[in-house]
């Protein structure tokens, strides 16, 4: 019998070493005994696919106190520690081996003294907890797009949210076999302190691009413990590189047109700038919130979503304007609150949601009442800004048919957007693919939001919205995108949107609603049936049409001058990012040519519209 084999038959129940043993992967074997001697759990659960394993680990949750459960039938609550509520940056890092260099944007140690530290850190880490071993398949099951994952974890939150946020794969590795070359993670919550990771200071995220696993440590939050989420993520944009297709930071979504018509668009927008939102726009139907792979095949570009649940910011959910879930939010059904203010009766609330603040309630930061104050002296809001919940998107009444389908939804357009308060137009289709690559996904930036730990508010460099999770060189990915759709005869679309863009008076220009309307444009757009101004940075809608379609999707006028103000382009804000831009990659040594050409001809357009128009154009100008 294989060492492995032995370690696991002594350490685990007959019935959880037969169910692990039923998938027919020593290399599996091995990865769970290796971590099973080192964590010590006191105990190990091996998940299937069925019912009653999943519903185990649900009943895990809330029995060790890390999910409560709340009024609404199926609802539940759970706490990350105070310090703990986002992704945290400073301590994620690659684990490179000697001589492989991924450039000073992406954050990273030496594989051998970053092994050694973790191998310090996991020592009996588990000791007290139970261990749970599951399976997940990345991607629709038994498609081209599908990567298996195991996931060991001692948290039942992480275990539970996982199984709404991913499709079963204990199935998927017992029919792969020994083929599956599958994803790893290995996940300790660590000491526990009223239910919460006590050991933050020894918070790591470290991921090994060589042997696919990724190791997390003394944190819950979900974008730093969901294995299958940013961490897979960053396992497969490597994978992806290496095989000629994206992962992308990006959602799926189907834009209802003309006739019945359904034409696919994936969005890639950095945290808490409209990315779940824009997904979730009433009459449309989503596909996926967060991450798709893109694969080609043939003339067309596909795309699937890897997950098959949402784990979506909750602020600023409200009847209005997010009447989908906030449906679902109030109804049963099996959903996880994470990090919002539960009032006495079992209620939730969060910021922005509609009603009164309750006068008391329980939050991360445990009870607490209007201005309470944390020990810095800052006031403590009744949720976290990056407050979510989690749920499967089977509760959702917009779900996309196409969402399983093996073979992935065709990709018509592509759309960039960041949080960006003066520079670019709310609505812009780029001249061609490269161009829109390089103006629009790689100069991607955004003014900073409370999804990542720091400080909120500075414009930040986002390429492709991707720039956290990359584990190739910042220049190899902007290539390999440049690469992925420049063969092709008729590339999908590439547009910007942005909606964020202020006036002179610091007021927003653009109603939240008004998305709907430019899904529709683009949509008309990718069959050629409506008209466009050019402007020096790229395609703008035409008055007429938006106003048409204002009326038709919104039942709404479109004063002229709203769309002027909207649409000027912003000449000495525009050459600024340029600046910014070429900065940026004049520092990334393997930057591609083509982004400093796509720049100097943007540069230059926009300099000979000055000398023409002025600083500030209106689009009746061009
Ligand atoms: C994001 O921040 O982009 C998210 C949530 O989707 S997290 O899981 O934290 O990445
Ligand atoms: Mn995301």
């Amino acid at each position: 019998m294989e060492k492995a084999q032995e370690i696991l038959k002594k350490r685990l129940q007959e019935e959880q070493y037969n169910k692990l043993v039923d998938i027919k992967n020593p290399g599996l074997h091995r990865f769970v005994a290796e971590y099973v001697e080192l964590c010590n759990p006191d105990e190990v659960f091996v998940c299937t696919d069925k019912d009653e394993d999943r519903m185990r680990i649900r009943d895990a949750a809330t029995e060790s106190g890390e999910e409560k459960t709340l009024a609404v039938e199926g609802h539940t609550v759970h706490f990350d520690g105070y310090n703990d509520q986002g992704r945290d940056k400073e301590n994620t890092r690659f684990l490179l081996p000697k001589g492989v260099d991924l450039g000073s944007n992406i954050n990273s140690i030496d594989r051998d003294g970053g092994l050694e530290e973790l191998r310090t850190i996991m020592q009996n880490v588990m000791r007290g907890h139970t261990l749970y071993v599951r399976f997940f398949c990345l991607g629709p099951t038994d498609s081209k797009f599908s990567i298996p994952a195991v996931q060991l974890t001692d948290s039942a939150y992480v275990a539970h949210s996982e199984d709404l946020l991913y499709r079963p794969g204990y199935e998927e590795l017992k029919r792969t076999g020994e083929k599956g070359g599958f994803f790893k993670f290995v996940h300790s919550e660590g000491a526990l302190k009223e239910s919460v990771s006590a050991n933050i200071d020894k918070r790591r995220v470290y991921i090994d691009i060589q042997d696919n696993i990724v190791y997390s440590l003394n944190t819950q939050y979900g974008g730093n413990t969901i294995g299958l989420k940013k961490l897979a993520m960053r396992l497969a944009i490597n994978r992806a590189s290496k095989e000629g297709w994206l992962t992308e930071h990006m959602f799926v979504v189907g834009v209802h047109g003309p006739q019945g018509r359904v034409t696919y668009f994936t969005g890639a927008f950095p945290s808490l700038c409209g990315k779940t939102s824009t997904s979730m726009i009433e009459g449309e139907t989503i596909v996926g919130d967060d991450i798709a792979y893109l694969r080609k095949s043939g003339e067309e570009i596909r795309a699937v979503n890897v997950e098959r649940g949402m784990f979506g910011i909750i602020q600023g959910i409200n009847p209005e304007d997010d009447p989908i879930i906030w449906k679902v939010l109030h109804q049963p059904g099996e959903i996880i609150f994470s990090n919002i203010l539960v009032a006495e009766d079992g209620s939730c609330h969060w910021i922005g949601k509609y009603g009164e603040v309750p006068s008391e309630g329980i939050n991360h930061s445990g009870q607490w009442q209007p201005g309470k104050k944390d020990e810095a002296g800052k006031e403590i809001t009744p949720s976290h800004p990056n407050a979510r919940f989690t749920l499967n998107l089977q509760l959702l009444e917009n779900l996309d048919p196409e969402i399983d389908s093996p073979e992935g939804v065709k990709v018509e357009g592509i759309i960039y957007g960041g949080r960006d308060s003066d520079t670019c137009v709310p609505l812009e289709e780029a001249f061609s693919w490269e161009h829109g690559i390089i103006t629009k996904g790689a100069s991607l930036e955004s003014e900073t939001t409370a999804a990542t730990l720091g400080r909120a508010g500075v414009r930040k460099w986002n390429p492709m919205s991707n720039l956290d999770f990359l584990s190739i060189p910042v220049g190899k990915y902007i290539e390999d995108n440049v690469k992925f759709g420049r063969a092709l005869e008729n590339p999908p679309l590439i547009f910007s949107v942005n909606y964020f863009l202020k006036g002179d008076d610091g007021n927003f220009l653009n109603e939240k609603t008004d998305k709907a309307v430019w899904l529709r444009w683009m949509e008309l757009r990718t069959h050629g049936e409506a008209n466009v101004i050019k402007t020096p940075t790229g395609y703008i809608p035409q008055y007429q049409d938006l106003k048409v379609l204002f009326k038709e999707v919104l039942n709404k006028d479109y004063p002229k001058e709203a769309y002027s103000k909207q649409f000027t382009i912003r000449i000495p804000e525009c050459l600024a990012k340029i600046e910014r831009i070429k900065k940026v990659f004049g520092n990334i040594s393997d930057t591609p040519g083509i982004v400093f050409s796509e720049l100097e001809e943007q540069k230059g357009r926009l300099l000979k519209t000055r000398e023409e128009h002025g600083d500030y154009v209106l689009p009746d100008k061009l």
